[in-house]
């Protein structure tokens, strides 16, 4: 992998990047390398507005950090107000599309007002600095708004993605005992309404603590609203005032807490806080994405994910950016939705993850290519390893060659983008996520925590402290310590494995127990799936080992297939010489299952997770509920049945 093609910077893109040449990178790693303090200390003063400055930078009882110390902020303020007094007043904040085609163009004034609104609403339902409020909508601008008047007032918000069913968003509420709810009537999804209040309504049979719904008129289906309890959001609004002041809130005060799956059923509350989360996010957004003034950005997430909070919300809007909203599926009406929305406006950056864009490849070139792609001048990708079939897929039909494609490193843990290239400067290799960014500084060790050198495998730590650092786990500080700080102590444990080249590049392997052990060969998942793409045949492949006597752990697939005629018997043969000329014959898959869907988390996630225990065992026993599609998992462990 390290002697992979290598795409320097073209000299017209370079030219007029923020960040130019690996001299202008090395000198920003440098400064933050040696003077972490000073570095920070420095972009928050001339980056971020501030109500009262920070008595010291930063604070550090392992493992709870501090940044800004006594410093008074307001991220709803960074994001809206200070751009009032200049000529971002009258850009577009928010360009949002529905999916049923309507279209909504909000500039950082109007955003600034509606925002105000809606923490007035907020403010009259009684809630204040501390209190906790669940938002489960689907992706209508009024999701982030509610963020943003929540973030005004001070209120903690968490995003429950509006996929998840009523069982998540109940164990949410309970563990967070929020005391309100933000939700819709329902969400557009491929032409069907999702319907939001009936989950609300489900989940909260159980939940005590909540005293307030507001409900956003968006769909216009029948919904039963419980008087006392439910409310609204238009007829709250009516009455209130365009004005609310942003309240000074320490730099430490949490912004939101956002869950994420771990090893165990209980889903983690990463709890981030407000000064050095938005710092970083803001800084990432001109570094990685050297985002422009007129620039149309796009992160096409979901804001129920970290990518969403951290690059459609705070980092953009802190930026004074303008971002692109969609709210509904990537295939809808056609195919060609994005290639349409894209061209429609212009839009010059787009942030997807591998999974999309594999998902696009199945579907045929006829759908970009029928679509004026030429605004588009940078592209990202961000959740998963991405695979060369796919990068060079993403570089070609949709970048033509001409844009970077920034692969992003990073977690809901982080905050924001820790391995990414900055993309005036660091040439790019397909597949590696590159060089860490200023200030974060990596390492790969083995299991006692002794570096392990380049280009040999091992597991990616952090060994600095950074500023949108998650703070803790809600309510269980002993989890966070454990999960992340003590396997080796003092330093952040991803839980991914990878491996850094010769130019000190680094290659994401997957999650750790995503690798595996055949015949006392290391094995990652991602090596045999890349290989099994790269099979004209193949659309997208899940592989996970399988226990056996004799090389501890066999190769097992899952394949999903492009459109066409495929006898299976031949093609499983094929694709097993196929992968042991790619790879190995130690390598060569035991067994092969053709499938026509994966199991994924609503994030586009393959559980592999639920893959392994059905080759294992043939049953699924632990958490799925961020599965997406449960009948995925029934007709996978069924088929086995027949076999
Ligand atoms: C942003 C996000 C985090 C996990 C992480 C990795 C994987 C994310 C990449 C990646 C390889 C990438 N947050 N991951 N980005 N692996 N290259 N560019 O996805 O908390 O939901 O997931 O995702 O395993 O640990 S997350």
């Amino acid at each position: 992998m390290a002697d992979a093609t290598v795409y320097a910077p073209s000299s017209a893109f370079a030219e007029r990047a923020h960040v130019r040449g690996m001299e202008g990178y090395r000198e920003l790693y440098r400064r933050a390398a040696e003077k972490p303090e000073e570095f920070w200390g420095q972009l928050a003063e001339t980056e971020l507005a501030w109500f009262q400055k920070w008595s010291h930078v930063f604070e550090w009882q392992p493992p709870f950090a501090k940044w800004f110390v006594g410093g008074k902020i307001n991220a709803s303020y960074n994001c809206l107000d200070r751009h009032l007094a200049t000529p971002r007043k009258n850009k577009i904040a928010i360009l949002w599309e529905g999916e049923p085609g309507e279209k909504r163009r909000i500039t950082y004034e109007d955003l600034h007002r509606l925002v105000c609104r809606f923490a007035n609403v907020l403010k009259d339902r009684g809630l204040k600095t501390g209190d906790r409020a669940i938002v489960y909508m689907g992706m209508v601008p009024e999701l982030p708004i509610a963020l943003l008047a929540c973030a005004r007032l001070g209120v903690i918000h968490s995003v429950v993605f509006g996929g998840f069913s009523a069982e998540a968003l109940k164990t949410r509420i309970q563990d967070l005992e929020a005391q309100a709810v933000i939700t819709a009537d329902g969400a557009w999804r491929r032409g069907k309404e999702v319907r939001l209040k009936d989950a609300v309504d489900e989940a909260l049979a159980e939940c005590p603590s909540v005293h307030d719904v507001i409900v956003l008129r968006r769909t216009g289906e029948t919904v039963t609203m419980q008087s006392g309890r439910d409310h609204w959001w238009h007829e709250l609004e009516a009455g209130v005032s365009d004005e609310c002041p942003a309240e000074p809130l320490d730099s430490e005060q949490p912004l939101y807490v956002l869950y994420t799956s771990g090893t165990t059923g209980k889903p983690k509350g990463i709890v981030h806080t407000t000064g050095g989360y938005l710092l970083q996010a803001q800084m990432t957004m001109k570094w990685v994405f050297d985002l422009r003034e007129e620039d149309v950005y796009w992160c096409a997430a979901d804001i129920g994910w970290v990518t969403g909070h951290s690059y459609i919300v705070y980092g953009p809007l802190a930026a004074g950016a303008t971002t692109v909203i969609y709210e509904g599926a990537p295939d809808f009406p056609q195919p060609d939705r994005w290639w349409r929305l894209i061209a429609e406006n212009r839009v010059n950056i787009l942030y997807t993850s591998p999974t999309a864009i594999r998902a696009f490849i199945r579907q045929g070139d006829q759908w970009p290519n029928a679509h004026d792609l030429s605004s588009l001048r940078l592209l990202g990708s961000v959740g998963e390893p991405i695979n060369p079939a796919a990068w060079e897929w993403y570089y070609k039909t949709i970048g033509k060659e001409r844009c970077p494609i920034v692969d992003t490193w990073w977690q809901t843990e982080t905050g924001s983008i820790m391995i990414a290239p900055m993309p005036g400067a660091v040439p790019l290799k397909p597949g590696s996520g590159t060089l860490p960014l200023p200030g974060v500084v990596a390492d790969i060790v083995d299991l006692d925590g002794k570096p392990v050198g380049n280009n040999r495998e091992g597991f990616l730590i952090l060994r600095r402290p950074w500023p949108s650092m998650a703070r803790t786990l809600w309510r269980d500080p002993d989890r966070y310590r454990q999960q992340y700080w003590e396997r080796v102590p003092g330093v952040y444990m991803t839980g991914d494995a990878a491996r850094r080249d010769d130019d000190g590049y680094y290659w994401i392997l997957g999650r750790v127990d995503d690798v595996m052990n055949v015949s006392g060969h290391r094995l990652s998942t991602m090596e045999l799936e890349s290989a099994l793409v790269r099979h004209p045949a193949v659309a997208e492949a899940a592989v996970v080992g399988k226990p056996h006597e004799i090389t501890g752990q066999a190769v097992a697939c899952f394949v999903t297939l492009k459109k066409g005629e495929w006898n299976h018997n031949d093609l499983a043969e094929d694709l097993r010489k196929w992968v042991a000329k790619e790879i190995g014959s130690f390598a060569k898959p035991e067994q092969i299952r053709f499938t026509d869907a994966l199991p994924k988390t609503r994030s586009g996630k393959i559980m592999r997770r639920l893959l392994r225990e059905i080759v294992t065992s043939n049953a699924v026993t632990g958490d799925v509920t961020t599965l997406e599609d449960l009948s995925v998992v029934t007709r996978l462990a069924s088929q086995h049945d027949e076999e």
